[in-house]
Parts: C-alpha cells; structure tokens; sequence
C-alpha cells in the first residue's frame, strides 16, 4: 500500500452551500460532524438513519445518491464496538463494514462526489508496531487478534480510498482516529467501548453506594483517548487541507492506563470503593498510541483535555443515557 506519497496540504476551503453527506449522522463520530459542519456554517447538509437508508443495500444507496447529489460526503457509518464485541462477532463486523464503505464509496463515485473522507481506527497498524505508530507502520506486521476482522475491513476502506486516487484522479482522503468518547457513544455495558462502560458502572456503583466495582483485563494496556468534538474539527481540517493517498493520523499524542483511566472516571462520577479487575477478559492490544506529527505540521492539535472531556462526557450521560 503507498506510503512514500505522504500526500500535500494547502488549504482549500469548502463550499458552504454545497450538499455534503454525513453518512452515519447518528453515530458518536457522525452526530459531532454535523454538529461541527452545522456551526461552519454548512447550508445542506444531508444525513439519513439506518431505518431510513440501509446502506448495507447497494441499490438504495446508489438511489440516495442519484437523488441527492452530494458534493461532499464524510463517511462515518460502521459498525463500532468494543473489544468484546469485536473479538465476538468478527464475521459481522468484517462483512457490514465492507458493505458499507464499499456501497457508500461506488456511489459516490458514479454520482460525482468531488471530496470524500473516509474514517477508520487505530486497531489497523500492527499490534506491535513501535510507537508512537506512524502512519507508514500499516501493513508491517500481526494485526491484534481481537479486533482483526474489523481492522482488514478499514485497511480495504483506505486501498478502496487509495485505489479510487490512482484510477480516477479523485481528491478523496482518509483519516485514523485512536479510541473516540464524547456525547452520542453508546453506552451499552457489553458492546461499548472502555470509557463509556466505565462511566456507567462507576456512575451506578457511586449512585448504590457500592463498595467495588470490576472491570476487564488487567488494568495495564494503555490507551489513547480523543473527545469527539476534536474529531469532527479534525475532520474538517483536513478536508479543507489535506490531499494524499495516505491515511492521517487524529489523536492527542499522548496516552495512559486503562487503570488510570478508571482512577480519573471513578473520580468525576464520585465513586470512592475500590476496583478490581476480571483478568479472564482480553485485554487487547497493550498500547497503541498514535504519532499525530503530520497532523500537528499541518496546523491541528487537540483541544480538550482527558478530565474536561470526561466531566461533559458523565454529565451528557447522566442527562440523556442513564435510564435509557
Ligand atoms: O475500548 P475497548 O473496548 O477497545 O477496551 P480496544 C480498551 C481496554 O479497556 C481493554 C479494557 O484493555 C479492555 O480490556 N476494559 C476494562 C474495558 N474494562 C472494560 C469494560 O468494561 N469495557 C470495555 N469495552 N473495555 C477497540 C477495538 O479496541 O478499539 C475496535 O476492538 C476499535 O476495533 C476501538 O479499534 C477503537 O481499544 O481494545
């Protein structure tokens, strides 16, 4: 896959009023798109539930974009999960994602799409890459056993990015984000990913009045965790600046413990027992911190910090997760 052509970055703004597609506007990563493109100033932006496109169904999607002739399309429809449910369902999440992307990316072509971003994951560099993981580690080892199915499915939507480039010449991009939380994430106990799960079980421990709590693995990997809303500025950023075969690494450059991680939700949400840890749930990769240098040379950093972003994070919970 090309690495040597690390793409270049010039700015190049957005029209505005042009119709820009956020497929997967429900979602954490689609909502704070739109969010983000709605407060640019963005005039037609188009977006449609799953119940109201299927885009797993070729024909209905190819039908989208013939009547709605996006100019623009980020795409953030998957199907997202965290590691027990990536390491548990892997047929589904390799088959979907394919279906999705590849549905989303023909379309897009036969219809015209000048700009398209597609969004992937860090879980696509090797589960032992040097890190900070540069954006040339792809395809340079063992992908982490957990979430592998998932992640061939990424790495075919960036060759799917890379080869629509090299065969029709269109400026289409790809960005890797390292784990994701914010408002809008599923907050499911089994499917979710670490942060949200950890919100929900300390926030009713604290609310119980619970001596402990348990969580998965064994506390030591080490994560790397952006808030959405730096995502979806991110996103931006780049579709206004960045023109390259190579997909680019998001995150914040920094990363710590999953234990340390409990240590900080534990203490927003007010939760003073004690936690152990359930060491017969995987533990996944043991770090995958990304080297966002290209990001950073052009122009973008993270904002919002790791406590901040919790403390709106439990607060967005409590509001309109908690009961649900
Ligand atoms: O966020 P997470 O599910 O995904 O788990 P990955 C991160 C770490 O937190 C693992 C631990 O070491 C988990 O064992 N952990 C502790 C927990 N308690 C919990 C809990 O209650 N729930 C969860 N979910 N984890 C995913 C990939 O990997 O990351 C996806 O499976 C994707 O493909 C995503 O790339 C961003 O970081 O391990």
């Amino acid at each position: 896959m090309s690495s040597a052509d690390a793409g270049s970055w010039s700015a190049s703004p957005l029209d505005r009023d042009a119709p820009t597609y956020v497929a997967g506007h429900r979602g954490l990563v689609g909502s704070a798109v739109w969010r983000r493109l709605e407060g640019e100033g963005f005039q037609q932006l188009l977006g449609r539930t799953s119940a109201e496109l299927d885009l797993t169904d070729r024909t209905a999607t190819f039908d989208f974009f013939a009547e709605t002739r996006p100019r623009y399309v980020v795409l953030a429809a998957a199907k997202v999960g965290g590691i027990w449910a990536n390491n548990t369902y892997p047929a589904d999440f390799l088959s979907v994602n394919l279906q999705i992307q590849v549905n989303v990316m023909d379309a897009a072509l036969e219809a015209g799409v000048e700009r398209l971003l597609f969004l992937g994951s860090s879980c696509i560099y090797p589960k032992f890459a040097d890190q900070p993981i540069h954006e040339d580690s792809l395809l340079t080892g063992h992908l982490e056993e957990t979430n592998d199915a998932y992640a061939i499915a990424k790495i075919a939507g960036i060759m799917q990015v890379q080869a629509t480039r090299r065969q029709h010449g269109k400026p289409w991009i790809s960005a890797m984000p390292t784990n994701l939380y914010g408002p809008g994430d599923n907050f499911s106990s089994d499917t979710s990913h670490v942060l949200p799960a950890l919100i929900r079980r300390y926030d009713a421990a604290a609310a119980a009045g619970d001596e402990s709590v348990v969580n998965w693995g064994s506390g030591t990997p080490r994560r790397e965790f952006l808030h959405v809303d730096d995502m979806a500025a991110a996103c931006l950023h780049l579709m206004e600046h960045y023109d390259g075969p190579q997909q680019v690494n998001v995150g914040t450059g920094s990363d710590l413990q999953i234990k340390e991680v409990a240590q900080i939700v534990a203490d927003v949400v007010g939760f003073e027992g004690r936690t152990d840890w359930d060491t017969s749930k995987p533990d996944g990769t043991p770090r995958k911190l990304l080297d966002v240098s290209r990001l950073a040379a052009a122009g973008w950093t993270a904002g919002i910090g790791l406590r901040e972003g919790l403390e709106q994070t439990v607060a967005w919970y409590r509001e309109h997760a908690r009961d649900a």
